[in-house]
């Protein structure tokens, strides 16, 4: 599988449906898995020693250390979704404030979908069938927004 989706608990599947579904949409390969950083530190080591994936998404809410984790048995990106909760800022800067050699790309909360693009994009650097794809999107987008606009004229 090309991108792994590594959830801290069953509760942030919902966030990476998000992600599964641009994925599929995009005819990317994935594996989706629950590993914890903190509940199965070992289990979650394995999982990233074992993986043949190029790209990781560490999808994590609290005290949000899974993509960290990740990060830190593996050279290969790593892309952070923050889940939203009660504070939300504890996962943000959880993902985001990594110490210096081991980074994380963050996406916004709850930005599976974001962090599917994110990893299309770094897999497009060497895949032109799928960079023609992600073009193709932009000029959708960059559609929609004109004919948005042209619509209100009149309003
Ligand atoms: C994190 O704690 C998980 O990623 C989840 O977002 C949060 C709550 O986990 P559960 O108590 O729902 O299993 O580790």
């Amino acid at each position: 599988m090309t991108v792994a989706i590594v959830l801290g608990s069953k509760s942030d599947l919902p966030v990476a449906k998000a992600a599964t579904e641009l994925l599929k949409e995009l005819g990317i390969a994935y594996s989706v898995h629950i590993a914890s950083a903190h509940r199965t530190p070992r289990l979650l080591q394995e999982l990233v020693e074992k993986s043949e994936a190029q790209v990781f998404i560490g999808i994590a809410g609290l005290s949000a250390a899974l993509p960290g984790a990740i990060a830190s048995h593996t050279t290969r990106p790593v892309i952070g979704v923050p889940v939203s909760g009660k504070v939300n800022l504890d996962a943000i800067l959880s993902i985001v404030q990594m110490p210096p050699g081991i980074p994380v790309a963050a996406v916004g909360l709850d930005g599976g979908a974001n962090a599917a693009m994110l990893a299309a994009e770094i897999l497009a650097l060497g895949d032109r069938a799928l960079a023609g794809k992600l073009r193709e999107r932009r000029r959708a987008m960059h559609d929609k927004i004109v004919a948005d606009s042209l619509e209100l004229r009149d309003i």
